[in-house]
């Protein structure tokens, strides 16, 4: 059997080591990438904000869980983006200026690949005029901005500024994410979808890619 509460654990204890033993354990015995992701990882990562919200846990301890989980998605990255699958479009990604965070904004990024959608991943802390330039230059038919941090909604805000200041915003869908932003957020900045997970970012993206 599977040890998924054992991974989970790993991950909320910081435990890289563990963590990539057992997940490759797990995969040995076929439990899959999403299975993974729904019932061990992303599960222990928000024990994780939990224990830090409630002051139990500590920077340190949020980086040794950060790298941890960062360990295993490298493990499981080739079984999310099968790369047999054939090209829908061109998705622009990145997490906004001052924000860090990237384990989210990766693993939507896996699962586009993983549903056919080609992805160039600017990295984190991009400024909006880095996010600008790409557009200009790629012909990407979405772009997708992360932001973790309630202190850089704003970054995400003067991404959709500066695109339209340099004309280049009917060109491209806007999706927005990342645990501060909602829907209605999405909405009120007037980007053009929100999604709260891989699997919605994929269906939303489908959706846009209709409409452009
Ligand atoms: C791990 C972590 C870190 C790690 C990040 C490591 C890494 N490589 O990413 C490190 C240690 C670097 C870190 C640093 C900080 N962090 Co931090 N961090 C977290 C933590 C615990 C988990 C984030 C995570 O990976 N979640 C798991 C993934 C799977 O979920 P997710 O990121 O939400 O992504 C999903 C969706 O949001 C969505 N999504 C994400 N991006 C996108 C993009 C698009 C386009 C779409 C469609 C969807 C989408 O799909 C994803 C997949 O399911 C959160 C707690 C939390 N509840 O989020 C705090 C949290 C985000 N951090 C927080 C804070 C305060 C900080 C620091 C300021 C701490 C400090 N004092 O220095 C710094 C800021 C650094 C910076 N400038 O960015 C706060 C933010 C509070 C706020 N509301 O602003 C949180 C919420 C913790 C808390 N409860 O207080 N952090």
């Amino acid at each position: 059997m599977a040890d998924l509460d054992g991974i989970g654990k790993s991950i909320i204890d910081g435990d890289a080591e563990s963590a990539e033993a057992l997940t490759q354990a797990a995969l040995k015995e076929g439990v899959t990438a999403n299975e993974l992701l729904d019932h061990a990882l992303v599960p222990g990562m928000q024990e994780v904000g939990r224990l830090f919200e409630e002051g139990e846990y500590y920077l340190p301890e949020l980086v040794a869980s950060g790298e941890a989980m960062t360990r295993v998605l490298e493990l499981i990255e080739p079984l999310l983006s099968r790369g047999d699958t054939p090209r829908i479009g061109k998705f622009l990604l990145g997490t906004v200026k001052d924000d860090v965070h990237d384990i989210g904004k990766n693993i939507v990024g896996m699962m586009l690949r993983g549903y056919g959608w080609e992805v160039t991943d600017l990295g984190v802390d991009v400024s909006a005029e880095q996010f600008v330039e790409a557009v200009r230059e790629g012909d990407y038919d979405i772009l997708g901005l992360s932001a973790l941090l309630t202190m850089t909604q704003p970054s995400v805000v003067e991404v959709l500024a500066a695109l339209e200041a340099e004309g280049l915003r009917p060109k491209i869908k806007v999706m927005v994410g990342g645990a501060p932003v909602t829907g209605e957020w999405a909405d009120r900045i007037g980007a053009d979808g929100y999604a709260a997970d891989g699997p919605e970012a994929a269906r939303v993206a489908a959706r846009l890619l209709k409409k452009s």
